[in-house]
């Protein structure tokens, strides 16, 4: 019996594995007491061991021929010949050729070691990552506001007792189901409010006495914003003792606000006057009230300014920091936080270091045991990254490890043709996912169940992943590859193997930044301590942050005015397209579509649309329906429910090839965090 914690999302439930008796597989899986699930997984845990003996799984690594063909070849092989490659090019383009990119389900070890392998063993600034996708604007929007990123800045359990809770754009009652628990206390008190353009799981919570479901015009959520904000002035329902002892920049805030009137915000969101007047008073009378954002207001290309406005109400109303009051952002990946934490980003160096700062430089390199002056300088983000692939100036060698971005990314026809560009396109994964199916070179690394490391939850609390099973034969562990190519590469610096000793390097390199892990290790984790970062040396951990100050060096948070923009709308001709997740599957699908119980349920791509809108285009239950804008076209069921806007189509991002809802999203991106705008295009659809 194992006890660790589940493969997916950033719950990250406790889960124990037991390995059968007379064998290693099956595993066994059971839901174990802990803060953030109680008990409970969802349906993706329940099954997720199954992928530990999946017949698809990769056992050699696999080497592209002559004849185009992916061929098994043995480590010795495959390592020297791509050491030989990256050599090469870096020798023929410079080192920023080679590209690197991470994921934010690599364990904090593994994303720690692969930024310092991109900085000193290939000396390339060109490494980013799929968090760029995820939470770059909730990132960008909480370093700017507070100083400081930490997703949930309380621990989850806080919400338990609210008695209101303002969601926009998250539908943790299909992406963390046992999360819905802790909204049952605002629930039973009518205290929960849902924005969603569409009656999700989590909207549905809000029937029956339960609170108010908004359903606003997709991407109006910073106009529906910032008329609270101009309500909550307005009526002086704002905390003022709060806002001058620990805000700046109300005067500002107070001028952009001032015609965002409920009458013209109702105009923009289609959400009545009556309804934004009602909602800024239910969250300033309350005695306990939270507001939390996700993706549905993040990924968009204002995604930054509207987490920032939302930051902005929750600082008028007094909430961060206060006793039974917050704000926050649901981390999305297993390790979405630590994930953005150790340097996979571009501009980033371990414990939420700047890159260009120099007295991070220098601590970080004297960790490396390298000059500051041999880390390179900062990078460029992800959608950049990939498009640039293969052109003048762009990599011409990229390494995945954790991602699957021929079915994850924007405008993902693009991304396609730029990686058929690359000289050398290199894939760490353990199936062949339609990226590796692309691949030069396949490297088969271990899953989840056969591997010792840490991951970072919503919480920002650092648990224990841990070893149930032996890895089969063939696969290596990421922290082995990256060894044995900074021997082969050359590269300065120590290159451990083993997870714990990786963690204690990662803990003196965080020393000092603002996600400061340095008081921690395996062993410490290993006794069950609840470990809340920042955790420096001699501290009990961080729980709740903001109690006394906030990050910025004069201990307050910034009220940073923002504006809303215009967005071409909706017409007769045109929806709005809105991309997303369902329960059953995760993410690009390579986990989860293997998974029988899971695919049974969702096997192909799905479109929801409103009957209304359905029958206006002749369209029927479960007909097969044409999705298309000038990017591209995809071909999904039609699944007809009166949960969604009438001007608005759903797409669940799962799938590949024709199936896949990127082929239709856009990749223009926000300016503060390089977040493309996968919530929102216009799309005709069409009988197939
Ligand atoms: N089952 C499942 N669970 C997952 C994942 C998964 O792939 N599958 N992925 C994990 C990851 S990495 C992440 S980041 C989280 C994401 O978790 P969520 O943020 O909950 O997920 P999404 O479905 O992307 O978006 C949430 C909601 O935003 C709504 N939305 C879309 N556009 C808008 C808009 O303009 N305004 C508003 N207010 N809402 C809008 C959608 O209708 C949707 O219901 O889930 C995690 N959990
Ligand atoms: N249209 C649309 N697109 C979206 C989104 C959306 O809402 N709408 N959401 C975005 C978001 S929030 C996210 S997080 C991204 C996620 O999209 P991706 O970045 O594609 O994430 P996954 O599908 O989880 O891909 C992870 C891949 O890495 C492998 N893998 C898992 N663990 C490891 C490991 O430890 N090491 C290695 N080497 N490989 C591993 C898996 O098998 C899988 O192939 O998608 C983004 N794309
Ligand atoms: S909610 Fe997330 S962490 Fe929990 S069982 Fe489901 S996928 Fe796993
Ligand atoms: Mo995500």
């Amino acid at each position: 019996m194992t006890d660790t914690h589940c493969p997916y999302c950033a719950l990250q439930c406790a889960m124990t594995l037991t390995a059968a008796p007379d064998g290693p597989l099956p595993v066994s899986v059971a839901g174990r007491d802990f803060p953030t699930n109680r008990g409970g997984l969802c349906k993706k845990g329940w099954t997720s061991a199954e992928l530990l003996g999946d017949a698809g799984r990769l056992t050699t690594p696999l080497v592209r021929g002559a004849d185009g063909e992916l061929h098994p070849a043995d480590w010795d092989a495959a390592l020297d010949l791509l050491a030989a490659r990256l050599q090469g090019i870096a020798a023929k383009h410079g080192r920023d050729a080679i590209g690197v990119f991470g994921g934010g389900g690599l364990t904090n070890e593994k994303a720690y070691q692969l930024g310092k392998f991109a900085r000193i063993a290939l000396g390339t600034s060109r490494i980013d990552y799929n968090g760029r996708f995820c939470m770059s604007s909730a990132a960008a929007a909480a370093n700017r506001s507070f100083g400081i990123d930490r997703g949930l800045p309380f621990p989850l359990t806080d919400l338990d007792t609210a008695e209101t809770i303002l969601m926009l754009g998250s539908n943790v009652g299909d992406t963390m189901p046992p999360f819905v628990s802790h909204l049952q206390g605002a629930r039973a008190r009518g205290g929960l409010i849902v924005v969603d353009p569409r009656r999700s799981s989590t909207a549905r919570l809000c029937a029956d006495g339960g609170g108010i479901h908004l359903q606003p015009v997709p991407g109006t959520d910073l106009a529906l914003l910032l008329s609270l904000i101009h309500v909550v002035i307005a009526e002086h329902l704002h905390d003022a003792g709060y806002v001058s002892q620990r805000t700046s920049g109300f005067e500002a805030l107070r001028q952009s606000v001032s015609s965002w009137w409920p009458e013209r915000a109702a105009t923009v969101t289609g959400v009545p006057a009556s309804r934004i007047r009602e909602i800024a008073r239910m969250l300033a009378r309350s005695g306990s009230a939270y507001i939390l954002t996700g993706r549905g207001v993040e990924q968009h290309v204002d995604g930054t300014d509207t987490a920032t406005a939302a930051i902005n109400l929750a600082l008028l109303l007094g909430l961060p920091g206060t006793p039974g009051s917050g704000y926050g952002t649901l981390t999305g990946q297993g390790n979405g936080q630590g994930g953005r934490e150790h340097g996979q980003k571009a501009d980033q160096l371990p414990g939420y270091r700047k890159i260009t700062d120099p007295a991070a430089r220098a601590h970080v390199a004297d960790v490396w045991g390298v000059d500051p002056d041999d880390i390179p300088g900062p990078g460029i983000p992800a959608v950049e990254l990939l498009q640039g692939a293969g052109l003048p100036g762009g990599v011409r060698a990229l390494l995945v490890h954790g991602s699957n971005v021929v079915v994850s990314s924007p405008n993902v026809a693009t991304v396609r043709e730029a990686l058929g560009r690359l000289d050398l396109l290199v894939v760490s994964d353990f199936f062949l996912s339609e990226t590796a199916r692309m691949a030069d070179i396949v490297l088969p690394v271990l899953q989840w169940a056969e591997e010792e490391g840490t991951m970072t939850n919503l919480e920002g609390r650092v648990l224990r992943r841990r070893k149930a099973l032996t890895p089969p034969p063939g696969t290596r562990s990421e922290l082995w590859i990256m060894a044995e190519l900074a021997r082969r590469l050359d590269a300065p610096g120590v290159w451990s193997l083993d997870p714990a000793e990786v963690f204690d390097e990662l803990a003196r390199a965080s020393a000092g930044g603002p996600a400061d892990y340095s008081g921690l290790s395996h062993a410490l984790l290993d006794l069950g301590v609840e470990a809340h970062w920042p955790f420096p040396v001699g501290s009990l951990g961080t729980p709740r942050l903001f109690a006394d100050r906030f990050a910025h060096p004069d201990g307050r948070a910034k009220l940073v005015a923002v504006r809303a923009q215009e967005h071409e709308a909706a017409d007769g001709d045109r929806l709005n397209l809105v991309t997303g997740r369902l329960l059953e599957q995760y993410q690009s699908g390579t986990q989860t579509r293997r998974v029988s119980e899971l695919t049974a349920k969702r096997p192909a791509l799905i479109a929801q649309l409103h009957p209304a809108t359905a029958r206006r285009h002749g369209i029927g239950e479960g007909d097969g329906i044409r999705i298309a804008n000038d990017r591209g076209t995809v071909i999904a069921r039609a699944e007809l429910t009166r949960d969604i806007r009438p001007d608005t189509v759903f797409l669940p991002f799962h799938y590949p090839d024709a199936g896949s809802a990127n082929l239709l999203t856009d990749d223009r991106v926000d300016p503060h965090s390089a977040m493309p705008e996968f919530k929102r295009a216009l799309v005709s659809v069409s009988a197939e």
